[in-house]
């Protein structure tokens, strides 16, 4: 798809698909959800911050994703989440691939959003926990 007539009206041509990725994320990135409180923990079912989502104090263990509280009734996240942002405070937030902080896991530094969180990751957290 590099390289054909199409492209002698683009503005930008790439010669390999690293670079025009590249480009497309400096040039037009992921933009954050806005209004949300930021000193909150913020999770979302879909990549690039779409689809159903959550919120929790910053702080709040959270052992087991299968029985969340939200708005009193009780939902089940486990394996479900996929892009997310640290809350603003001064914590590093963990997140585990299985129920009560076991098996694998990541941390994140506050203030940082992940539009997604990775092939690896996506889908998989069971836990999570806030470092003191
Ligand atoms: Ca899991």
């Amino acid at each position: 798809m590099f390289g054909t007539a199409r492209e002698a009206n683009a503005l930008q041509v790439f010669t390999t698909r690293e670079a025009r990725n590249e480009y497309l994320n400096a040039a037009a990135p992921v933009p954050e959800p806005k209004d949300l409180p930021r000193n909150n923990l913020l999770l979302w079912e879909h990549i690039d911050f779409a689809g159903a989502s959550l919120a929790f104090r910053d702080g709040t263990n959270i052992p087991d994703m299968r029985f969340v509280n939200c708005h009193c009734r009780c939902q089940d996240w486990n394996d479900r989440v996929s892009s997310l942002i640290a809350p603003t405070g001064s914590r590093e937030v963990v997140f585990f691939a299985d129920i009560h902080y076991p098996g694998d896991e990541f941390t994140i530094t506050s203030g940082q959003s992940l539009p997604y969180v990775g092939d690896f990751w996506n889908d998989k957290i069971s836990s999570i926990a806030f470092h003191p």
